[in-house]
C-alpha cells in the first residue's frame, strides 16, 4: 500500500497554505528559468513575488497545447538537459508534436503519485499488474510502470497489442491487475470469449482504465464481463502523464492530486470560474515539477467538480469522469489526433483535393477511422493501380506521423458535403 494520509486526507486550509508556498516556488522556477513564462510575466508586469493567495493565480497567463508546439522541442523546460532524465512526446511532425521533460526528481513525485492512484483503485504489493499500455513516447506505458514498481507490485510490462498473448500471460502469470485503456478492456472480454476463456477462471480483481473517455454504461460492462472493479484515472502528458486523478473504490469520481496540481474549473468562453459543482474546462498548475512547469494549462477537458466529501475518507477533491472536450481533439484507439494533422498529411498528397470526412465508429470494441478524401477527377480514369498507391501512400504517412491505422477511401470530386467556414467534418458514431 502507498498510503500518504496527511496528504491526501490533509485539512482543506493546510492543503491552501501548501499549494500557496509551492506556487510561489514554481513562479519564481518558470519566472527566472523560461524565457516563454518570463517576457509574459514581463509583459504584464506581473511581480510573481507579490503573491499573497490562491486568488492572485487568475492574475496569471495561461498556457495551451500551442505555446507548446511553439516552443517545440525544448523551449519550456526550467532546468538544463542535463538535468533532465525522461522525455516523453505526443506523436506528430515539427509544428504539430508536444515535448515534456522529468527530471529525477519529477520521476520520483510522479511515481509516488500513480503509485497512489493504483492503492486508490485497491491495488497492493501483492498484485501482478499487467500494463497494457504502449510504451515509448506516450506516457501511459511507463508512468504507470515506475508508479506499480514504487508499490512494490509484480509487474508485466506487456505494452499494448497483440490481444490473444495478453490473455495467455494473463492466465499464466495469475495477473490480478489490468492496466489499459477502458475500450481494450472490452476488447479483451471479446478475445476471450473467441478462445473459449472464462473470465472467472482468471485471477483478475481490478482494472485501472485510463487515456480516453468512456461511460459508466461502459465500467458495468468490464466489471460484469471481466468480474472485476473497474476504476478511471486521468492525466495529460502536458501535466505529467497518468497520476494526475483517480478514483477510489468508491467509484465515483477522480480524487484529483491537490498537493500536486492545483486545478480551476473555468468557463472556456469567458475563461472565468464556473459556479462550484458546474461543469467547465480543467486548467491546471503544476505545483512541484522541476523540468517542465506548467502554469494555468488549458486541458480543453470537460468535467466538474464532485462537492460532497468522499466516504473514503480522502479531502483531495473529486472530478466527474471527463464529459467531453472544449476543442475538436479524437482519441482513436487511446492515440490522440487532432484533424488539422490529417488534414496536413492529406494536403500534402498530389492528386487529393482539400475536401474530406473523418468517420469514427467503435467496432467489437475497436475503434475504426475512415478518412473519405476527394481525388481529382483524372484519378478516376487511372486504373486501379494508381488510387491503390494513393491510398497506401496516405495510409503509410497516418501510421508512421500519427501513429494510427486509418483505412482510406478515395471519393469523387465535389461528393462531400460543402460548408461555409469551419464544417463538421467529423463525424464520430462511437457510442461510449
Ligand atoms: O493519456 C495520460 C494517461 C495515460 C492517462 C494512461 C491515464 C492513463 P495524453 O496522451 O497526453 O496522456 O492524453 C491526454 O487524454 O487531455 C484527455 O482528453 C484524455 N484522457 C486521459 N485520461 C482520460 C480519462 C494520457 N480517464 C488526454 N477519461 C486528456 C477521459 C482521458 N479522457
Amino acid at each position: 500500500m502507498f498510503w500518504e494520509e496527511e496528504r491526501e486526507c490533509i485539512a482543506r486550509d493546510e492543503l491552501e497554505q501548501l499549494q500557496l508556498e509551492r506556487l510561489q516556488a514554481t513562479l519564481y522556477r518558470v519566472g527566472t528559468h523560461v524565457p516563454f513564462y518570463r517576457n509574459k510575466f514581463f509583459d504584464m508586469k506581473l511581480d510573481y513575488e507579490s503573491f499573497g493567495s490562491l486568488d492572485d493565480l487568475r492574475r496569471l497567463p495561461f498556457t495551451t497545447k500551442q505555446d507548446l508546439r511553439d516552443n517545440y522541442p525544448y523551449g519550456l523546460f526550467a532546468v538544463p538537459l542535463r538535468d533532465v532524465v525522461r522525455i516523453h512526446s505526443s506523436s506528430g511532425t515539427t509544428g504539430m508534436a508536444t515535448v515534456v521533460g522529468y527530471s529525477s526528481n519529477d520521476i520520483r513525485t510522479w511515481s509516488n503519485l500513480v503509485a497512489r492512484i493504483l492503492t486508490a483503485a485497491g491495488v497492493t504489493k501483492d498484485d501482478v499488474i499487467q500494463i497494457a499500455f504502449g510504451y515509448g513516447l506516450f506516457t501511459g506505458g511507463f508512468g504507470l510502470h515506475y508508479g506499480a514498481e514504487r508499490l512494490g507490485a509484480s509487474v508485466i510490462p506487456i505494452s499494448s497489442g497483440n490481444t490473444r498473448r495478453q490473455i495467455q500471460i494473463m492466465q499464466d502469470f495469475k495477473t490480478t491487475a489490468l492496466v489499459c485503456t477502458p475500450s481494450y478492456a472490452l476488447k479483451m472480454a471479446d478475445v476471450m470469449m473467441d478462445m473459449g476463456i472464462n473470465p472467472s477462471g482468471l485471477s483478475l480483481k481490478y482494472g485501472l482504465f485510463g487515456a480516453e473517455p468512456w461511460s459508466e454504461r461502459m465500467r458495468r460492462q468490464i466489471n460484469e464481463r471481466l468480474g472485476i472493479i473497474a476504476t478511471d484515472n486521468y492525466g495529460l502528458s502536458e501535466v505529467m502523464g497518468p497520476g494526475v486523478a483517480g478514483e477510489c473504490l468508491e467509484c465515483n469520481g477522480l480524487h484529483v492530486n491537490e498537493d500536486h496540481f492545483l486545478i480551476e474549473i473555468l468557463d472556456p468562453e469567458t475563461l472565468e470560474p464556473v459556479a462550484p459543482g458546474e461543469i467547465g474546462e480543467l486548467v491546471i498548475t503544476t505545483l512541484t515539477k522541476e523540468a517542465f512547469p506548467v502554469i494555468r494549462y488549458r486541458t480543453r477537458d470537460l468535467t466538474r467538480l464532485l462537492l460532497e466529501p468522499c466516504p473514503c475518507g480522502r479531502t483531495l477533491q473529486r472530478i466527474q469522469r471527463i464529459t467531453g472536450r472544449t476543442d475538436d481533439m479524437l482519441i482513436i484507439k487511446g492515440v490522440n489526433v487532432f484533424p488539422t494533422q490529417i488534414e496536413a498529411i492529406l494536403f500534402d498528397i498530389e492528386g487529393t483535393q482539400p475536401h474530406y470526412n473523418l468517420v469514427i465508429e467503435r467496432q467489437q470494441n475497436e475503434d475504426r477511422m475512415t478518412v473519405l478524401v476527394e481525388v481529382v477527377e483524372s484519378m478516376f480514369f487511372h486504373e486501379m493501380k494508381k488510387q491503390r498507391q494513393v491510398i497506401e501512400q496516405i495510409k503509410k504517412r497516418l501510421a508512421t506521423e500519427l501513429g494510427v491505422s486509418v483505412e482510406v477511401k478515395l471519393v469523387e470530386e465535389r461528393s462531400l458535403e460543402r460548408f461555409n467556414g469551419k464544417g463538421n467534418r467529423i463525424i464520430d458514431k462511437r457510442e461510449l
